[in-house]
């Protein structure tokens, strides 16, 4: 193994609050110029209080440690990846292949192709290999899609997600009884 691969249960310091408890998703990217797509996702795990680890695993760069990473994800306790990649983006894909796993790929904005390349190159997983798949750069879906799957074993994920749906649908409300004024 390379020298300079990381341990697969490493998690970035100073954590958050979030960060510190034994993670149920990890969020995972192929490049650290992804994690500005991740930050509105980020905030949904905060808001929603969810235990998360970070890491960074190419498929390309680090193809040997993505693998390990997947290996081990299962028994490290974590129930949902999200995956981000952008370009020729087989990163989601391949983790996919490791796991057994849900995995929900975040097509990233990286190139001159604005994000198709990256959104193809995940939707179209072979038969066998599901690998759900949210908007190009929208995180917040990658992270709300975790906490359903959570919720539907975890009563008070469900909770906070039917809240937060309520919420969103009285604010809507609340926009259209403006404009009817
Ligand atoms: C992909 O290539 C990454 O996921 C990133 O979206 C893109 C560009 O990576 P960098 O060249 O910025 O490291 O593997």
């Amino acid at each position: 193994r390379p020298k300079q691969d990381p341990p697969a249960t490493s998690s970035s310091s100073p954590a958050p609050a979030t960060e510190q408890k034994k993670p149920l998703v990890l969020i995972t990217m192929g490049s650290d110029s992804d994690l500005p797509v991740l930050k509105a996702g980020l905030d949904i795990l905060r808001e929603f209080g969810v235990p998360y680890a970070l890491d960074i695993t190419s498929a390309h760069r680090t193809p040997r440690y993505m693998m390990r990473v997947a290996d081990e994800a299962a028994g490290r306790g974590i129930k949902v990846i999200i995956a981000a990649a952008g370009g020729a983006a087989h990163l989601p894909g391949m983790l996919s292949s490791e796991t057994p796993l849900p995995v929900i790929g975040v097509p990233v904005k990286a190139t001159h192709l604005d994000g198709i390349d990256s959104l193809l190159s995940i939707v179209q997983m072979p038969r066998g290999v599901p690998t759900a798949t949210v908007g190009i750069n929208n995180s917040t879906n990658a992270a709300l899609l975790a906490i359903r799957i959570l919720g539907s074993f975890m009563p008070e994920y469900q909770d906070k997600m039917r809240k937060y749906q309520g919420e969103m649908e009285e604010q809507v409300i609340v926009k259209g009884n403006k404009l009817r004024e």
